[in-house]
């Protein structure tokens, strides 16, 4: 009895210590095996169960001689089992935070930040200058209807006026809008005064060069309340001016024309890029136009139900590519629509 339990040990001792060395093959069934090791000495039907079992047959005075040295056996491998899957757990453990270990002196990665199109940020600068003075932000559609483009801001069809913006016409009587002054038209048919608002957007004219591009944006103006005058329109854009371009840009306003407004004018400024001495881009005049305005038409206001007796206001149109331009010293305007990521990371 006493030589088979030893022969028995030594078997599953063996076959344990081969389970050990194969520890560091980064085998990961050695838990399992370790499992059926202890099944196939330990359990039920184990060797050394079975031999425990059979005691019975000894003869009564050697039982418990022998019954102590198969426990002992038994014991001795439950502990070596246990022990060797504790050491493999500690090296399975060790091998995963070893993987997912971060090296936090590695260099990070780029990852490239995006920004604002310069337009936009110019847009959104005009807006807030207007808005902290009470005007409020509206929107209206890009492709209008001719009615609120032309007729209700009194250029009737066939009137020489509409020559002034090349159109592009959409079928069904839709134009894409030449300028935000329908925005005036829609507003005035939605409210009574007194309003004041300023209205940005896209709009479309078939015209490119330098300083023109087939699609461009404009922010429009609108105050009507009791009693508006010019001076009230000269004294708006002149804060608006000192505030995108400094305090000491000069300002004027020179006579125009505008068949939906009367008196119109349009405002130029000190050349900013030569500080009015006379440059290609100021064309040797010292001054730039940078936008339309006037007193509403009185036949404006009879489109949309305004009492020319009891009301009066102003209006105005301003190009943001040209105040961009200005703003960052560009000569070309077509140069904001190429997407050059280079010319676009500068702002
Ligand atoms: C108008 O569009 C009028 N609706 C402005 C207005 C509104 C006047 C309210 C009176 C009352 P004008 O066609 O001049 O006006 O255009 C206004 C501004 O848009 C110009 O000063 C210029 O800065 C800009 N602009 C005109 N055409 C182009 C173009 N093709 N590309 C870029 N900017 C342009």
């Amino acid at each position: 009895m006493k030589d088979e339990v030893r022969e028995i040990c030594d078997r599953a001792f063996e076959e344990l210590s081969y389970l050990k060395s194969l520890e560091n093959r980064k085998d990961q069934k050695n838990q399992k095996n370790l499992q059926d090791l202890r099944v196939k000495y330990l359990g039920k039907k184990g060797l050394l169960t079975v031999l425990l079992k059979s005691l019975g047959k000894l003869p009564r005075e050697d039982r418990p001689a022998a019954g102590k040295i198969i426990n002992e056996a038994k014991a001795r491998l439950e502990s070596a089992i246990e022990d060797t899957g504790r050491s493999v757990k500690a090296l399975q453990e060790k091998r995963v935070i070893e993987s997912r270990r971060i090296d936090v002196t590695l260099p990070g990665f780029f990852i490239p930040q995006g920004r604002q199109h310069p337009i936009n940020q110019v847009l959104d600068e005009v807006c807030e200058v207007f808005t902290s003075m009470g005007f409020r932000v509206e929107e209206g559609p890009e492709v209008e209807d001719n009615y609120h483009n032309f007729e209700a801001l009194n250029i009737p069809n066939e009137h020489p006026a509409r020559d002034m913006q090349d159109t592009f016409y959409v079928a069904g009587g839709f134009v894409l809008r030449t300028h935000t002054s329908p925005v005036q038209v829609r507003v005035m048919e939605r409210e009574k005064p007194p309003v004041r608002v300023v209205a940005p957007g896209k709009v479309y004219r078939c015209d490119s060069d330098q300083t023109h591009t087939p699609m461009f944006h404009q922010v429009e103006g609108l105050l009507v309340d009791r009693n508006i005058s010019m001076a009230d329109l000269k004294g708006v854009l002149e804060a608006f001016v000192h505030s995108i371009f400094g305090s000491k840009t000069p300002v004027r306003l020179r006579p125009s024309y505008f068949p939906f407004t009367e008196p119109s004018a349009e405002i130029d400024i000190g050349c900013v890029i030569c500080g009015g001495a006379g440059c290609g881009v100021c064309k040797k005049t010292g001054w730039i136009e940078i936008l339309g305005a006037g007193m509403v038409n009185p036949k404006v206001f009879e489109f949309s139900g305004y009492d020319p007796e009891e009301y009066t206001g102003f209006a105005f149109g301003l190009g943001i590519e040209r105040v961009a331009m200005l703003k960052y010293g560009i000569d070309d305007l077509r140069l904001f629509f190429e997407n050059d990521i280079r010319f676009l990371e500068q702002f």
